[in-house]
């Protein structure tokens, strides 16, 4: 049994049921159930239903270990602080797009939050075949009011500092650093691939341009402490229906670029297109990638005339500048993001999915392509639609 300020231990289905009712989120009744859910490689979540009240609650857990590798591969768990701070800071400029947060404890390192399951995982529904219409208007909305309002544009320059501070998230930073930026680059032990790609990734390696520009973005990553992004915005990251997008799970938050989160939305929905069999099933992700970043700069640039604190910001020219540098380095990390989930150690199951072996080897070959191009290619890019025009010989190569 858990109490509220129980040291560490890892809950179980009927511990964390327990939790919810000692903490008044949940009564207790005859009707509840709970169900470990979690399917991604770090945390436990526990879905608990009271099916007479029809009401439902998640608990999420950290894990002192990362559970896709195991407990060889030790992991803070004050990425459950950092987890349920960037929801509530999110939440102050777009409550309608994240999870609303119950309850936190960072003994625990546990937070309470809103039960989204009447939403699936845009990735699952991807897979499946669905679309969904809104996507790119939600995330872009949510990007460029959370990246805005928590940047030097807006925020108190000291203020930001202090939340430079609170969102200081080392480990979750190493393994960015470690797994998109330098690993996939190089023939590391943690890479996971086919044989059969084995000469594409040797040709990676030994691409000096690659490397060159895969150097600069890791350090882009590294010393750009520009606003607050969610650090692993990927389509697992996000509950969607036809109507209503939440985005979810910024344990990897920290101070980084404003192109981050872009770039790795943007390089996962590629991703999808490149498991669909013709371009008529890709349309909608490409016209995603381009309206995710429509509205991004729609959003950005209302809030930017409206609040922004910046005495600069009364050019023109300083905004386009500012979107020009903010595309290019979303392309590049979108590139990195690409080869990472090819041939890195965490991968995407729209590609891994493809029942065909010959065609998954062929579509892995083509985002290992994209990859390099969008990395090779990202100083030069000036619009949405370049990175969309990009993907077809890239497929076809
Ligand atoms: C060891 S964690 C592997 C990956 O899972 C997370 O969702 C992040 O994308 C991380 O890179
Ligand atoms: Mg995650």
């Amino acid at each position: 049994m858990v109490t509220l300020t129980a040291s560490y231990e890892e809950l179980t289905e009927s511990s964390a049921v327990a939790l919810a009712i000692r903490l008044g989120l949940i009564q207790k009744s005859s009707h509840l159930t709970c169900t470990e859910i979690g399917d991604g490689n770090l945390n436990y979540v526990f879905h608990i239903f009271d099916h007479k009240q029809e009401k439902g609650l998640i608990i999420k857990q950290a894990l002192p270990y990362a559970k896709v590798v195991g407990e060889s591969w030790p992991l803070t768990l004050d990425r459950a602080r950092i987890e349920s701070a960037a929801l509530i800071k999110q939440s102050e400029y777009a409550p309608h797009l994240v999870p609303a947060v119950y309850y936190s404890d960072t003994a625990l390192a546990v937070t309470a939050m809103e039960d989204l399951s009447h939403l699936e995982i845009v990735r699952k529904g991807l897979i499946a075949g669905k679309q969904y219409p809104h996507l790119s208007d939600h995330v872009g909305e949510f990007l460029g009011k959370t990246l805005f309002y928590t940047s030097d544009f807006a925020t108190d320059p000291k203020i930001k500092k202090q939340f430079v501070k609170q969102f200081t998230n080392p480990d979750l930073c190493d393994i960015t650093e470690k797994l998109v930026f330098t690993d996939p680059f190089f023939n590391s032990e943690t890479n996971d691939f086919e044989e059969e790609l084995r000469e594409s990734a040797e040709a990676l390696w030994a691409d000096l341009d690659v490397q060159a520009k895969a150097a600069e973005l890791k350090r882009i990553f590294l010393t750009s402490a520009e606003t607050l992004v969610h650090g692993d915005l990927h389509t697992g990251s996000i509950f969607a229906s036809e109507t209503e997008t939440k985005i979810i799970d910024p344990e990897f938050a920290f101070y980084g670029p404003f192109g981050f989160d872009i770039g790795h939305f943007i390089a996962n929905l590629f991703l999808n297109a490149l498991s669909r069999e013709n371009e008529h099933e890709q349309q909608h992700l490409f016209d995603h990638v381009v309206n995710v970043w429509a509205t991004f700069k729609e959003v950005f640039t209302k809030a930017w005339k409206e609040d922004s604190i910046e005495a600069f910001s009364v050019s023109d020219s300083f905004l386009e500048t500012t979107f020009n540098r903010i595309l290019k380095e979303a392309t590049g990390f979108a590139g990195c993001e690409l080869v990472r989930r090819t041939i890195g150690l965490a991968h995407a199951a729209d590609l891994d999915a493809i029942p065909s072996p010959t065609r998954r080897i062929q579509q892995k070959k083509a985002a290992l392509t994209l990859g390099k191009t969008f990395i090779k290619q990202y100083h030069a890019v000036e619009t949405a639609s370049d990175l969309v025009a990009l993907f077809q010989p890239s497929v076809k190569e």
